[in-house]
């Protein structure tokens, strides 16, 4: 763990990345060992406390989260992104989920702190995922050789334009259950209900809105507040967990509980439990795998979904403040091979954060 300024503060940036907010540190700027790590970590974000009023976390999942990033020593890769998941009111850090959001603000972090030379224009980053070993390609506007975070795009559930960071998935599948349907089966009985359990980037069990005696159209902190929804919810997501080869996910924050209606215009319409709070939007790996459910031949997706024709597909997934639109390349069996999505990011905060 390096001590750059002698000041016994760590170096951090403070960054939004997509619709999620987090602290982006370089490996060697944290404890190498993973216990050490976390334990800093959580003081960093105030955890355990609802408010984390003693730290940088917003009280909320969405705003404690975190990225280490270091220069990949791998072939054809600038820089590996390692996402931690700070609980709120538990002392847990978990790298047991990925995030495709905190993911937007990687590239530009990565080419501010010098590990990536800026190209003329737009950058592409090459990430791993070392959450699921995978690569993402991300596009940094960089006009004069500096990233921008300013421009025109736009996305729903951030307030404004910014610059786009366009990214592109390949071999998603199974990212950390070991198979797109890690049962095998494209809907499942559990609870007397039927359940996709899918991976496509993210573990997400998707189940009927309908099942629950709800429309799907409820306010996030309605659907929180709903106890019966939310324990039922709970028991088919610690049943899933062993299904799809997560082992016990009591104190995990896969598989995400997305439930799915009929959409307004778009593809799908979701409410997604990440897995306790219920997300203002939806996340972006979650996106593709509940876009990916809605091509299956069957389950609870499909039954509702409204899938465009022609390849690529962009499937819109409506959520509670917009939609998210992932453009999903199917090969010649309708398979997805690769999917893009469109985030913004925007640097907040650069200096030394003290635990
Ligand atoms: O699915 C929230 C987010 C995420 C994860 C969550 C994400 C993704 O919105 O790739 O982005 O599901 O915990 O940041």
């Amino acid at each position: 763990m390096s001590d750059r300024f002698g000041s016994g503060g760590i170096a951090a940036m403070w960054m939004r990345g997509g619709t999620s907010k987090g602290g982006y540190f370089l490996a060697d700027d944290l404890p190498s060992d993973p216990a050490e790590r976390d334990a800093v970590l959580l003081r960093v974000m105030g955890s355990p406390d609802p408010r984390q009023i003693d730290g940088m976390g917003g009280g909320d999942p969405l705003s404690s989260k975190v990225a280490v990033v270091r220069k990949s020593e791998r072939e054809d890769v600038d820089v590996d992104y390692l996402f931690l998941q700070v609980f709120v009111d538990q002392a847990i850090v978990t790298d047991a989920q990925n995030c495709g959001n905190i993911l937007a603000g990687v590239g530009p972090f990565a080419i501010e702190r010098g590990l990536v030379s800026p190209d003329d224009e737009v950058t592409d980053v090459r990430i791993f995922m070392e959450n699921t070993g995978q690569l993402a390609i991300a596009s940094v506007q960089t006009p004069d050789g500096k990233v921008s975070y300013d421009g025109a795009a736009r996305i729903d559930g951030v307030p404004g334009t910014s610059a786009p960071v366009s990214i592109v998935f390949e071999d998603t599948a199974g990212s950390s259950c070991g198979a797109l349907l890690p049962s095998g089966n494209a809907v499942d009985i559990i609870d007397g209900v039927n359940a996709t359990m899918i991976d496509n980037g993210m573990p997400c069990v998707i189940l009927s809105a309908a099942d629950f005696g709800i429309t799907g159209r409820e306010a996030p902190k309605d659907l929180e507040a709903n106890e019966d929804l939310c324990r039922r919810v709970e028991a088919i997501r610690l049943k899933a967990g062993p299904l799809m080869n997560l082992g016990d996910v009591s104190e995990k924050s896969v598989p995400k509980m997305t439930l799915v209606s009929a959409p307004d215009k778009g593809c799908v319409s979701t409410r997604t439990f990440i897995p306790h709070r219920c997300h203002a939007a939806i996340g972006v790996l979650g996106a593709v795998s509940v876009g990916t459910a809605c091509l299956l031949p069957e389950g609870p997706a499909r039954d509702v979904a409204v899938v465009p024709g022609g390849n690529p597909k962009t499937l819109s997934i409506e959520h509670p403040t917009g939609e998210f639109s992932v453009v999903a390349t199917l090969d010649d069996d309708g398979q997805l091979v690769s999917s893009g999505v469109l985030r913004t990011t925007r640097k907040l905060f650069d200096g030394l954060v003290f635990v």
